[in-house]
């Protein structure tokens, strides 16, 4: 079998640079899928996985969050090269058996990097590592249900952690979230923790609703599209098409960004004869290349020039029977607006006045706006107050409630959105929990539990026994690596329910059990009932079917409800009020059961099983309302902040390769950017380079500084790059060694991975004391290890 991708490791040795490209997808993109997915699947799998993505009736896309049109005509194969390489990683047909954990001792895999690990493939069945042994060994089901149970009877329930990853479907999240209330806890973080919690912070108190306000057809009808802080071209490559269809029914999209990335720039549809000859149609009208941590300023310099043209012109830019009749705080807000200082907000942004005022000129006459959203803009400290004034901007115009207006946060894992709706949520509303109770007889508790952050601090305080993961890879996906390494080898028992290994399997618990489960594309047919499907909310808030087709590639594996029920039920003995057996059985069972606890779920199962699902309420969206405390829209005041780097630093952001699903490598291949065979590489402006004393190519290594305190990452490549000025990029997680686990978001508590203020020294060899060796994260081991 020479067909099959690398399973070697990472020799950043081999690092090539070339040119940043200037469109993305195109034919090459449809290649690079297939040859990823025929390495890994072979032929057969490959196709029968590809051919039934995101179609009526067949798999979700685990890729991300972006929606399916609900009414237009699907694509025979709504294409996506990352979607598609996200579906190979799964169906993979490689395995790890318990023979392969028995030839791997943990100290040997705690050398190998994420992208070793991961392509090692489909884990399949249980395996312990007990304490004081050096390798994971097989244990059966009944063994591992029965540990589980000791360890959390033993302890109490606030010393055991729940964390979910956005993959996990709604059904499976809904029994997870009342296991963990059953038991008595709301410790319940999530990876929203550490990726849009700042967006809901923000939009909950000011428009009464965490979610976005638009739906997919709304693209069509806006005139004026903002695209800031996302990378869509590589992390919802499906959002290009939906904003090339804008522009051609007139809309312009604006960009906002520190790098010029591809997929900004112009996209080639692969669907289309002119996208696989031509140059592809252009996507941004209008770059504004913003510095890191920026766009609170900029959009308070919006907020000020559009009050200047509402002054210069009554009438023409406030929607003042809407602030009137719909909102609370004008007033204040304008006043805060009425001032501003351009020095301070080109320093800010760096931007010019005029760069500002030109694309404010474009606002003022769009009488339909819609603002998207992600991770540029929720990951810095005072990101809450960026959103707040994003949505401040569009209450101003009037644009909720009405075609082709609104607010858009782009969504991450494919059910990060639905996770939350079913009530995986560490602070859950009285609502919630009353609801649940009287539906199951339980009683839940009310303090609220951890959040991703405090989890970390929790397990340094040695306030943690068991800490259970549904997917994901928290060591690698938190900040901090060092610490969340080491606090995680406090905790008494971990748990992880996973597909493949990962980094968090192998810097573990005392005692550490791997629960291998059946991935999205799998079928899940072993039930009384016959094959079962399950569901997810997109970003734009439609909760549709999910069902896999393919063999699973072990008989071993248990699907995701069904494990969580033989956990409750081994925890909490047969005589417990919830009937988990059931809801293990019959999905059906649960879908009832959330119907009668989560509003707009009435009638879940039928109207799961309609064409194209249904469609969550949105207040906002519907009916231009807010169901604030007030039951008005906020306006609200921040002071201006921005993220200034010290004399000889600069200010750090990480981001996603076009290679990587968050911790999971598909390969070293950056190809928009023109970063491939390597991923221990810093972005730096040519300019910065220079003033700094460095060059390009430099190997560094990096210290970050936070509140007088350091953290090291080593054996950086500096790379000469188009960035904004004073502004650096790297790959997460290779990079989260240096986020000090207190540099968070204010409200939100998100980690600040795009706000890190860095130097650079030359590499040395020599080990620096000052620092613990496991700093740089041996996850992302800086080389092979010879
Ligand atoms: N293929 C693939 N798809 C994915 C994922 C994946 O890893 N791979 N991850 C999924 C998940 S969980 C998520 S949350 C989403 C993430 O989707 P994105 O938010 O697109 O993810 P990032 O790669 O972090 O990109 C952040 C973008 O913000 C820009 N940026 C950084 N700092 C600033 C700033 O201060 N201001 C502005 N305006 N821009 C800034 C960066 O240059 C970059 O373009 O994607 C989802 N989809
Ligand atoms: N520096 C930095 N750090 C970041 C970010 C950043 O932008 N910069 N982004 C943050 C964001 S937005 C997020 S969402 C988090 C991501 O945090 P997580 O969601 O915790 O991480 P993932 O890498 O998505 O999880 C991958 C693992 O999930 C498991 N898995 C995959 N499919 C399945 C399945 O079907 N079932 C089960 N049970 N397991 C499965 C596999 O074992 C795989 O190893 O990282 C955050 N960390
Ligand atoms: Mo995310």
């Amino acid at each position: 079998m020479n067909r099959l991708a690398p399973v070697e490791d990472i020799n950043e040795e081999d690092l090539r640079v070339g040119t940043p490209k200037t469109s993305a997808a195109g034919v090459k993109a449809v290649m690079v899928a297939l040859e990823r997915g025929i390495a890994q699947a072979g032929v057969s799998r490959t196709v029968r996985s590809m051919l039934r993505v995101n179609q009526r009736g067949g798999v979700d896309c685990p890729g991300c969050a972006w929606p399916e049109s609900i009414t237009g005509a699907r694509k025979p194969a709504e294409f996506c090269e990352n979607g598609a390489k996200a579906l190979a990683e799964e169906s993979t047909t490689r395995t790890v058996t318990p023979e392969w954990w028995e030839e791997h001792p943990i100290e040997v895999l705690r050398n190998k990097t994420e992208y070793w690990l991961g392509n090692q493939g489909r884990i399949t069945e249980p395996v312990i590592l007990r304490p004081g042994e050096d390798r994971y060994r097989r244990i059966s089901w009944s063994d591992a249900f029965g540990t589980i149970a000791e360890h959390m009877r033993a302890t109490t329930p606030d010393r055991c952690v729940f964390y979910t990853s956005g993959r996990t479907a709604n059904e499976t999240a809904f029994m997870y979230q009342l296991f963990a209330r059953s038991l008595g806890t709301n410790n319940l973080p999530d990876c929203s923790n550490m990726c849009h919690e700042s967006s809901g912070s923000a939009m909950r108190p000011t428009i009464g609703i965490g979610k976005g306000t638009v739906s997919l057809e709304d693209f069509d009808h806006a005139e004026l599209i903002f695209v800031v802080g996302q990378n869509p071209g590589t992390n919802h490559p499906r959002m290009l098409s939906a904003l090339a269809e804008a522009r051609k029914h007139g809309a312009k999209v604006v960009a906002v960004n520190p790098l010029p990335e591809a997929g900004l720039l112009a996209f080639k549809d692969p669907q289309r004869v002119n996208g696989v000859v031509g140059h592809g149609d252009q996507i941004a009208d209008e770059f504004l290349q913003i510095k890191v941590g920026g766009d609170l300023a900029l959009f308070q310099a919006f907020g000020h020039l559009l009050f200047q043209e509402e002054e210069r012109a009554p009438g023409t830019i406030v929607d003042r029977a809407f602030v009137e009749a719909q909102t609370e705080g004008f007033e204040a807000y304008r006043s805060a607006r009425a001032e501003i200082d351009w020095d301070q907000t080109e320093e800010a942004t760096g931007l010019s006045r005029l760069e500002i005022a030109s694309i404010a000129r474009l606002l003022a006459k769009s009488k339909a706006t819609i603002i998207c959203w992600a991770l540029g803009v929720t990951q810095q400290p005072h990101s809450v107050d960026t959103l707040r004034e994003i949505i401040n901007v569009l209450l101003l115009q009037g644009n909720f409630g009405k075609p082709g207006a609104g607010a858009c946060p782009v969504r991450g894992h494919s059910n990060v959105q639905g996770d939350r709706t079913m009530g995986i949520w560490e602070k859950p509303t009285e609502d919630l929990l009353a609801a649940i109770d009287a539906e199951f007889g339980i009683e839940s508790p009310r303090h609220h539990g951890y959040d991703a952050v405090e989890t970390v601090e929790a397990f340094e305080r040695d306030d943690v026994d068991v800490f259970v993961s549904m997917g994901g890879n928290f060591s690698l996906a938190c900040s901090d690596t060092a610490v969340v390494e080491a606090g995680m080898e406090r905790v008494g028992l971990t748990v992880h329910i996973s597909t493949k290994p990962n980094r968090s399997h192998v810097v573990h618990g005392q005692t550490s059990l791997i629960l291998p489960t059946l991935g999205r594309t799998d079928r899940d047919d072993k039930h009384s009932d016959g094959p079962q499907f399950l569901s997810v909310e997109d970003s734009m808030s439609v909760v549709h079917t999910t069902q896999g087709r393919l063999a699973p590639v072990s008989e071993h594996l248990l699907a995701e409800p069904v494990i969580v029920a033989r956990m409750a039920e081994a925890v909490f003995g047969p005589e417990h009020p919830v009937d988990w057996r059931a809801m293990a059985e019959d999905y059906d069972v649960v879908r009832d059961h959330i119907a009668r606890v989560l509003p707009g779920f009435e009638d879940f199962n039928r109207r799961v099983r309609q064409k194209n699902g249904f469609v969550l309420p949105n207040p906002p969206r519907d009916t231009r309302t807010f169901g604030t405390d007030i039951g008005r829209a906020r306006f609200s005041v921040s002071p201006l902040e921005y993220l200034s780097a010290p004399e000889g630093h600069l200010v750090l952001q990480t981001m996603r390769s076009h290679d990587q699903y968050n911790t999971t490598f598909y390969g070293l291949d950056d190809r928009y950017r023109g970063i491939s065979h390597g991923r221990r590489v810093i972005l730096v402006h040519p300019e910065d380079l220079t003033e700094l004393g460095l060059q390009d190519r430099d190997l560094v290594d990096v210290i970050s500084t936070f509140q007088g305190t350091e953290r090291r990452a080593n054996r950086f490549r500096l790379v000469s790059y188009p960035t904004a000025r004073g502004c650096a990029a790297a790959y997460f997680p290779e990079a989260n060694a240096l986020v000090h686990r207190e540099l968070v978001a204010r409200e939100s508590n998100t980690p600040g991975y795009k706000a890190m203020m860095v130097r650079f020294v030359p590499h040395t060899e020599e080990p620096d004391p000052a620092f613990d060796e496991r700093q740089a994260g041996r996850a992302t081991a800086e080389f092979p290890p010879s």
